[in-house]
């Protein structure tokens, strides 16, 4: 037998949760272990994220999309990634909004009331052999909440998105097990991320979960404890369609998190334009800049990471014959995610080991 996958990651961290269940239903042979920063996580990357995925042959694989998308090239069946034009670019758009978007919810619900703060807070001390770490740790995430927009002037916005998403969600589990049908994909796992780890697992966010969604609670269930024979067998909508019922999730992606998101990467470039040529690694946060989430303004900082997420479907709506594009066009047009599709970066984000880069410098 080869050497496992070891997989360093947390119960209640969010990007652990968007990889944990593509393991699982790849049914790959690999051990979940408590993080280890100080011997592997920095020495291996040079940054203090989780999850990280070690190999057999022992290569370090950082970035939950880096390691899906790896994940997916070495371990293909059960297929995560739709190769048809509609469905693979969904699935992509699916995943920026979950990655970037969700964090504003699942932050929220997670350090705004006294309850989730001290449970998360509990989790955190439970999860490190040093409770005085954990603790700091936990004060630096609470600290971020202004910074990614959540303030009392948008909480009731944030709030009001949860609740229409976990009704759109149950409708639309109500009639299909996953997000594409009838099995997982990349779609499901990123979404995971929000709504398992933290809105979930969290002390508010997990009553309102099960008081009000409970299809949605079972659809995080089915995805913790995927059969990979059963998720080999099944399939997603034939003939690349889209449930009529992922329609109104598809709107309030459109509605609320495109135009977000797309704010955040006008201001990224706009800082870019006025670097230096010689500027090769942009920091992580580039400034600030104004946006706003159902007419509530909302002041944000400024993610360089974030443009690297949008590239992702758009490479794939641009990798799309004609025929592929008008069909993707098709399916998003009166959504509001027509916008994403519609827009071209000035600036190239790309990786270079562990680190993001601007292209071409
Ligand atoms: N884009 C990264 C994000 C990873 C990330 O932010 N992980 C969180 C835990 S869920 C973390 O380690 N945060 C530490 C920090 O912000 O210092 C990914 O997809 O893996």
């Amino acid at each position: 037998m080869t050497a496992p996958y070891r997989f360093h990651a947390a119960e209640i961290s969010y990007f652990s949760a968007k990889v944990r269940p593509a393991l699982r239903a790849k049914g790959i042979h690999y051990l979940e272990v408590i993080p280890d920063y100080r011997g592997v996580i920095l020495p291996r990357t040079g940054y203090s994220f989780i999850p990280i995925v070690i190999t057999p042959e022992d290569e370090t694989w950082q970035d939950t999309s880096t390691i899906l998308d790896r994940l997916e090239a070495r371990e293909p069946t059960p297929a995560l990634y739709p190769t048809t034009p509609v469905q693979r670019t969904i699935a992509y758009l699916l995943e920026l909004y979950a990655d970037e978007f969700m964090l504003l919810p699942a932050m929220h619900y997670r350090w705004s009331f006294p309850e989730s703060i001290a449970k998360a807070r509990a989790d955190f001390a439970a999860m490190s052999p040093e409770p005085a770490a954990a603790t700091k740790f936990a004060t630096r995430m609470q600290g971020t909440l202004p910074f990614l927009g959540i303030t009392p002037a948008t909480i009731p916005a944030i709030e009001a998105h949860l609740r229409d998403l976990l009704d759109a969600m149950s409708a639309h589990f109500a009639v299909h097990p996953y997000l594409l049908g009838g099995r997982m994909s990349l779609a499901d796992c990123a979404l995971m991320g929000p709504l398992y780890a933290h809105l979930y697992l969290d002390a508010v966010p997990g009553r309102l979960l099960r008081e009000t969604a409970p299809a949605v609670g079972n659809w995080i269930e089915r995805m913790n404890r995927p059969d990979p024979d059963a998720q080999a067998a099944a399939t997603w909508l034939a003939d690349d369609a889209l449930a009529p019922t992922l329609e109104p999730i598809l709107r309030l992606v459109g509605s609320d998190a495109v135009p977000l998101i797309l704010a955040g990467v006008a201001a990224f470039e706009e800082w870019a334009d006025g670097q230096p040529a010689d500027l090769v690694e942009p920091p992580r946060g580039v400034g600030g800049h104004t946006t706003s989430l159902r007419g509530i303004p909302m002041d944000r900082f400024t993610s360089s990471y974030t443009s690297w997420m949008v590239q992702r479907p758009l490479d794939a709506y641009r990798a799309l014959d004609d025929a592929g594009r008008a069909a993707v066009d098709r399916a998003v047009a009166g959504t509001g995610c027509e916008a994403l599709f519609a827009f071209t970066p000035r600036h190239r984000v790309e990786k270079r080991g562990f680190t993001l880069a601007l292209a071409g410098r």
